[in-house]
């Protein structure tokens, strides 16, 4: 199988719990008009379908995967273990102790197997999105403009002036 798929960027996070972080990811490539899918995989509990996935992930024409997951986050790392595909990590905000083992678990990569770690959270699920589509629209003109446009707009919805009492 070549490169013929014309989704190439895929959302993969550990449970269903981490989808209402990991939706913000999808939100943004719906914005930007960025086929994309969702998937959930989880490190320990479908060690199988992580295997599979990231195996195929090249073959099936994905350019980059966005993997989320909170706690003992190892998703990130064994995804970028089995594919030459570029993998952006997401730690998501765990109840226990708030992201931060999320975090710890997925930006400490040993050299060798590289993850690009994002913020804790929503901001970093959205700031994936971005990530994965600039590095898209360095080969798609149509999706650099849009990604321009979406910029521009973010730029002018910025009030100049705080509202609210005088000083
Ligand atoms: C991780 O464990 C998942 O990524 C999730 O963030 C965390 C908790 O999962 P659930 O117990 O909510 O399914 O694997």
């Amino acid at each position: 199988m070549g490169d013929t798929g014309s989704v190439k960027i895929g959302i993969i996070m550990g449970s269903q719990s981490d989808w209402e972080t990991m939706v913000g990811a999808s939100d943004i490539l719906r914005e930007l008009d960025v086929e994309h899918e969702c998937r959930i995989i989880s490190a320990h509990r479908t060690p199988e379908r992580l295997y599979d996935y990231a195996k195929s992930a090249a073959d099936r024409g994905l350019h980059v995967i966005i993997a989320g997951a909170g706690g003992a986050a190892h998703l990130p790392g064994m995804t970028a273990s089995m594919t030459r595909i570029p993998v952006l990590g997401v730690p998501v905000q765990s109840r226990a102790l708030d992201g931060m083992d999320s975090l710890l678990s997925i930006v400490q990569m040993p050299a060798g197997i590289p993850v690009g770690t994002l913020a804790i959270g929503q901001a970093g699920a959205k700031n994936a999105a971005l990530l994965a589509a600039a590095i898209l629209a360095n080969n798609d003109s149509v999706l650099a403009q849009k990604l321009d446009a979406w910029r521009a707009a973010q730029s002018a919805s910025i009030a100049e002036h705080p509202l609210g009492p005088k000083n």
